[in-house]
């Protein structure tokens, strides 16, 4: 499955592997999940009585992922969903059938062997009319959507309109903001998977790095020099850190964000060029981007699916930072890089950081399956994956149960037949 997820996507076989391992664990995380589905219980305000509320599967579900993790995303909902006692429904990016049709032949093979349904599992293959079809549909309940803003908008509208429940997991325009208290060796190494990993393909990938103007020149240098010797390739060769994009729409994208950006002002530092020779044949291996910017250009307030990382220069203290990477609408994933708790307090405090993942010394990208997934602003508010992210594949029902021979009403209404 690893080595179709590299041949579908071209992520480097790492990655392949990886986005497999993350299936494993979503799968073992939920098989311990079906026996903690717990509601809570409450005492009631009345004698002889009890009260609790409980979690119901919701019925069908249905899954919207997008190419850049073809198979994780839908384990992440779909495991889930079926602990919760609920069947699925997935629309697969058009991009990677490939492995849709994997996933479904393997969970085929478990089911028959456990006597379950095919059926609990189904898949369609489909544009955006399929994604729409779905949305409308008033016998699916809820509908997670993973991809661009611009889709979560349509679905969410859609679903919206029906009053459905709808899981949005959207852009983010992710930051790492590094301070004067940065251990530098250990904040490179983040930027650069963060930023270049999945040819920048990830809703996680590092978009921006903010920092401080005592550190930023060095900072500069390295990242310069490792840009200018990475390691670029066929994704199944060993020691490769960055494969092709995904098709060359991505190509041109790419490109045009950066013909943009520079019109805006920008200054391209390394990259930003499109690899042509015998063995890169597709026009879609690219050196990735290094380039100057001001966080209020155009193109750095939006999310450009592909491997571009903007410098941007701060000065005085870390709130200043935080208000950069505050100051743009999505509001997926974010990190800080500093041994000064003060600041590193900062940036999770509540008027730090304004994401749904913060973290401190280590990047943006990466998130581990036990924690919920997702973000705010246009990311969408949805949260997927661990901790109690469960809840949203269930319907919550508060019970009353009255053991004694009165019926006392609540609120201490009294009334006489
Ligand atoms: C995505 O790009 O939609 O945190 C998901 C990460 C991965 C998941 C990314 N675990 O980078």
């Amino acid at each position: 499955m690893g080595k179709l997820v590299t041949w579908e996507t071209g992520k480097i076989m790492q990655e392949g592997w990886g986005e497999v391992q993350e299936m494993i664990d979503i799968c073992d995380l939920a098989v311990g999940l079906s026996r903690q589905l717990h509601g809570f219980t409450m005492h009631s305000e009345r004698p002889e009585h009890r009260m609790y509320d409980q979690y119901h599967p919701l019925g069908l579900v249905g899954i919207i992922s997008a190419f850049n993790f073809p198979v994780a995303v839908w384990s992440w909902n779909a495991m889930l969903a079926v602990v919760c006692g609920d069947v699925c429904i997935w629309k697969p990016s058009e991009k990677t059938p490939l492995t849709a049709v994997a996933c479904q032949n393997i969970i085929k093979q478990v089911l028959k062997e456990n006597q379950v349904p095919e059926g609990v599992f189904s898949y369609i293959i489909g544009g955006a009319e399929i994604g729409a079809k779905l949305s409308e549909d008033t016998r699916i309940p809820l509908i997670s959507a993973t991809g661009s803003t611009r889709m979560g908008k349509k679905v969410g509208e859609k679903v919206g309109a029906r009053l459905g429940r709808s899981l949005l997991e959207l852009g983010g325009n992710n930051a790492i903001i590094v301070t004067e208290k940065a251990d530098l060796d250990l904040a490179i190494r983040a930027i650069v998977f963060g930023a270049v990993g999945t040819c920048g393909q990830r809703c996680t990938t590092t978009r921006r790095v903010i920092v401080h103007e005592n550190v930023y020149d060095v900072l500069k240098r390295r990242l310069k020099k490792i840009y200018n010797d990475l390691p670029i390739g066929n994704p199944f060769k060993q020691g490769i850190l960055v494969g092709p994009l995904i098709d060359q729409a991505a190509t041109e994208n790419y490109l045009a964000a950066l013909k943009r950006v520079v019109k805006e002002g920008g200054k391209l530092i390394t990259g930003g060029t499109v690899i042509e020779s015998k063995e890169f044949k597709t026009g879609t291996y690219v050196n990735p981007a290094l380039v100057e910017a001001k966080n209020e250009f155009p193109t750095v307030q939006e999310e450009t699916f592909a491997p571009i990382l903007y410098m941007i220069k701060y000065s005085g203290p870390v709130t200043e930072a935080i208000r950069i990477q505050n100051d743009v609408k999505q509001g997926l994933s974010s990190s800080i890089f500093s041994n000064d708790i003060r600041e590193t307090e900062t940036f999770l405090s509540h008027f730090g950081s304004d994401c749904g993942i913060a973290n401190v010394n280590i990047g943006t990208s990466g998130a581990e399956i036990g924690g919920a997934f997702g973000g705010e602003k246009e990311t969408g508010g949805g949260r997927e994956s661990g901790s109690d992210a469960w809840k949203i594949y269930m319907r919550r029902q508060t019970n009353t149960i009255n053991f004694s021979s009165k019926l006392p009403l609540a609120q201490g209404i009294k009334f006489d037949l």
